[in-house]
């Protein structure tokens, strides 16, 4: 099986700069080499190219970057579709997560038919133009890809909408802004949040967003935002929140993705190795990857 990483090195999308080295730093935690070691065939596509925010406007306050968000949404959607067109899987590098709105956008209209989501996040990403208390569009990309907010971010591509609620599950929610929360429940989207996590287990949670996502569907778009992990595993991220998976939360997850071989393309975003020590965040990406694709102790 082939993998394709793709970088997006951009940090548009959220307020704190240093989001933009998250592709470096996961590559230099040795993505490529420990993905070979489980016996795939790896080629890095390299970086998007995207502009510095102080060479840039940021336009509008409820949508800041949008033009620029937008460009490289769209440049992401052509590649993930190409990669997927020919066989290959497609692992997103962020970058902040409105990038998501492109990868999505792009394996929808690989795979055709509809998508599953599986979004791993301590936030919904569930806010618009109109909701938004920060105008950061990394807290958009889910409502985007359901079809809320600006036609600049919903209308991407041929698809509209990318995703139906039905098939959309956000596990580890902890931290949903008050109009967000209502757009969640008008949405009919499926949440586990971090209660359900403790209360269920991680395991019984998973199997219940893998049936939801998976079933009669094309393919599962996954898209791990690192702040669904604690801080304490996970501390290089923009907007920690506390109460996060485990260290084997995170872990089991992946591997139950990864025996039930429903996940057809991965984003892993919002590392951001100024806020991290010692690359644990970038390393920690690496892990879940390997995980994800296959890597058993015995
Ligand atoms: C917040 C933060 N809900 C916002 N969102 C984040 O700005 O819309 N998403 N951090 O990952
Ligand atoms: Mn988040
Ligand atoms: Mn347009
Ligand atoms: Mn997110």
């Amino acid at each position: 099986k082939s993998l394709r990483v793709i970088g997006v090195p951009s940090d548009l999308g959220q307020g704190r700069r240093g989001v933009d080295m998250g592709p470096s730093a996961i590559r230099y935690a040795g993505l490529s080499e420990k993905l070979e070691a489980l016996g795939y065939d790896v080629k890095d596509l390299g970086n998007l190219s995207v502009a510095q925010p102080e060479s840039r406007v940021q336009g509008d306050v409820k949508l800041k970057y949008l033009t620029q968000v937008h460009a490289i949404c769209d440049e992401l959607r052509g590649m993930v579709a190409q990669v997927m067109a020919d066989n290959a899987f497609p692992i997103v590098l962020g970058g902040d997560h409105s990038l998501a709105i492109g990868s999505v956008a792009g394996a929808a209209e690989a795979l055709g038919g509809e998508m599953g989501c599986i979004w791993f996040d301590a936030h919904g990403d569930m806010n618009t133009d109109e909701t938004t208390p920060s105008g950061n569009i990394h807290g958009m990309p889910l409502a985007a890809s359901l079809g809320y907010g600006h036609d600049d971010l919903t209308r991407i591509g041929s698809l509209f909408p990318k995703l139906k609620p039905e098939r959309v599950v956000l596990v580890g929610a902890r931290s949903i802004d008050p109009l967000e929360r209502e757009l969640i429940a008008k949405s009919g989207m499926h949440v586990f949040t971090m209660a359900d996590v403790d209360e269920l287990g991680m395991s019984t949670v998973m199997r219940r967003a893998i049936e939801i996502a998976s079933s009669g569907a094309s393919g599962v778009h996954l898209s791990v935002d690192l702040d669904a992990l604690d801080p304490m595993y996970a501390p290089g991220v923009g907007t920690p929140v506390h109460g996060g998976f485990t260290y084997r939360e995170g872990h089991l997850a992946m591997e139950l993705l990864a025996s039930a071989g429903c996940v057809t393309s991965v984003d892993v975003v919002e590392v951001n190795p100024i806020l991290d020590s010692e690359n644990r965040t970038g390393k920690m990406a690496v892990e879940l990857l390997s995980s994800l694709l296959g890597l058993t102790v015995i």
